[in-house]
């Protein structure tokens, strides 16, 4: 007889399991419902315990009594080894939550389970901590454990969304008359001012002009002369502050005025504060800081606080459609202190474009989290 157990947040689920494992003619010993000290060992919202068997065809499989007690062995050594892996994950806990909160909340049910939740989420240490140091029901003296992983997981995904600011567009109605597009190198910030300055021009009818200071790259100013003979815009192209001001006021009676900025790269202080003298007129000017979803989280901190120099007002994410993990990006938004207005998932003009959303955000971080909690239970059962 085989005899293994199943742990599973319900018994549906856990019976599931069972059939998926030791197939249909498998026999349930006992369920039961599992205390929370028990429950706290295994992944979070798993509290019912079904104990299952199979019987050996003992011809078939030839188990000998030394097999049997073999086997018997291992089950011994198995349950001693998961007692071991319970106490080197509750370690291993203790030395995570040791520096993000206190003593007193080691313990707790409900924010050890926050803290699992938030990190299946893909929460890196800094968006943990930040998002840990918020005072919890746990914090407050009482506990919400409901025992429903689903629920647990929706109220904590409204919670990363919480601290995320969604907007800042530049301003009401249609937001800001000027705005620019800046960024390091290749990350999309012509293309979404072309994806904008359709949108604006061809479906909302708006006065529209475009502005290139990119005379730099091979071939830039042909792009944009492409762009703006499709759309029936006019194009000026710009290399100084003189220029850049000369431009625009050439098109005070436009609606909107998209300026397009050379792509740079944070590590050159020159070039950026160049830049930010190019811009440096008097008119007002929301600048979008243009980033990839495909960055590395490291890089977008490092990008953001080189070009905070000019300053920005606001965020465009792009290329959502190429990032396979959208963590970077989250954790940067966690930790970020202006608001994303707009992502882009696609090359093409001007579909592939939409406001920020917190639904887009929770769509694609439930998809992680479903992505991992598939590999979680390859692996583990
Ligand atoms: N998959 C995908 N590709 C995109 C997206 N946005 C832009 N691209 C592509 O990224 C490449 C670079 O886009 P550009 O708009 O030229 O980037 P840029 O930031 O203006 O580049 P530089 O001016 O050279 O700094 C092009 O091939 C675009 O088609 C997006 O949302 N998804
Ligand atoms: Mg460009």
């Amino acid at each position: 007889m085989r005899v293994k157990i199943f742990r599973a947040s319900n018994t549906t689920e856990a019976l599931r399991m069972v059939k998926e494992e030791m197939g249909p003619e498998a026999v349930i010993l006992r369920t039961r419902t599992l205390e929370r000290s028990e429950a706290d060992h295994g992944r979070p919202g798993d509290n019912i315990e079904v104990t299952a068997a199979v019987d050996y065809d003992l011809e078939a499989t030839s188990v000998s009594g030394s097999a049997f007690r073999r086997q018997e062995e291992l089950y011994r050594r198995w349950n001693v080894l998961e007692k071991e892996l319970c106490e080197i994950k509750d370690a291993l806990w203790m030395l995570e939550a040791g520096s993000l909160l206190k003593p007193e909340l080691y313990f707790n049910k409900e924010v050890k389970d926050r803290y699992s939740c938030l990190r299946g989420f893909g929460l890196n240490r800094s968006a943990l901590t930040r998002l840990m140091s918020r005072s919890t029901t746990a914090e407050n003296g009482a506990e919400c454990v409901t025992g429903d992983h689903d629920f647990s997981i929706r109220r904590y995904l409204l919670e990363v969304l919480d601290s995320i600011r969604i907007g800042g567009r530049g301003g009401k109605g249609d937001g800001a008359r000027i705005v620019s597009f800046l960024g390091p190198t290749g990350v999309g910030k012509t293309t979404s001012m072309a994806k904008l300055a359709a949108l604006a021009a061809v479906k909302r009818g708006k006065r529209v002009a475009m502005i290139t200071l990119d005379t730099f790259r091979i071939a830039a100013v042909a792009q944009m002369e492409t762009y703006a003979r499709i759309m029936s815009v006019p194009l000026e192209v710009a290399t100084t502050r003189e220029e850049l001001q000369a431009a625009v006021s050439r098109h005070s009676d436009c609606d909107a005025v998209f300026i397009d900025t050379i792509g740079r790269s944070p590590n050159n202080m020159e070039e950026l504060k160049e830049l930010k003298d190019i811009l440096s007129i008097p008119e007002k000017i929301h600048h979008y800081l243009v980033l990839s979803a495909t960055t590395q989280y490291e890089n977008l901190i490092h990008a953001e606080k080189r070009f905070n120099l000019l300053p920005f007002d606001s965020y465009i994410f792009t290329k959502l459609d190429e990032a396979e993990d959208p963590t970077a990006m989250i954790n940067f938004l966690v930790m970020g202190e202006k608001p994303v207005s707009f992502f882009t998932m696609g090359q093409q003009v001007p579909e592939d474009i939409e406001p920020a959303s917190k639904r887009r955000l929770a769509a694609m971080m439930l998809n992680r989290n479903r992505t991992a909690e598939a590999e979680y239970r390859r692996e583990v059962v």
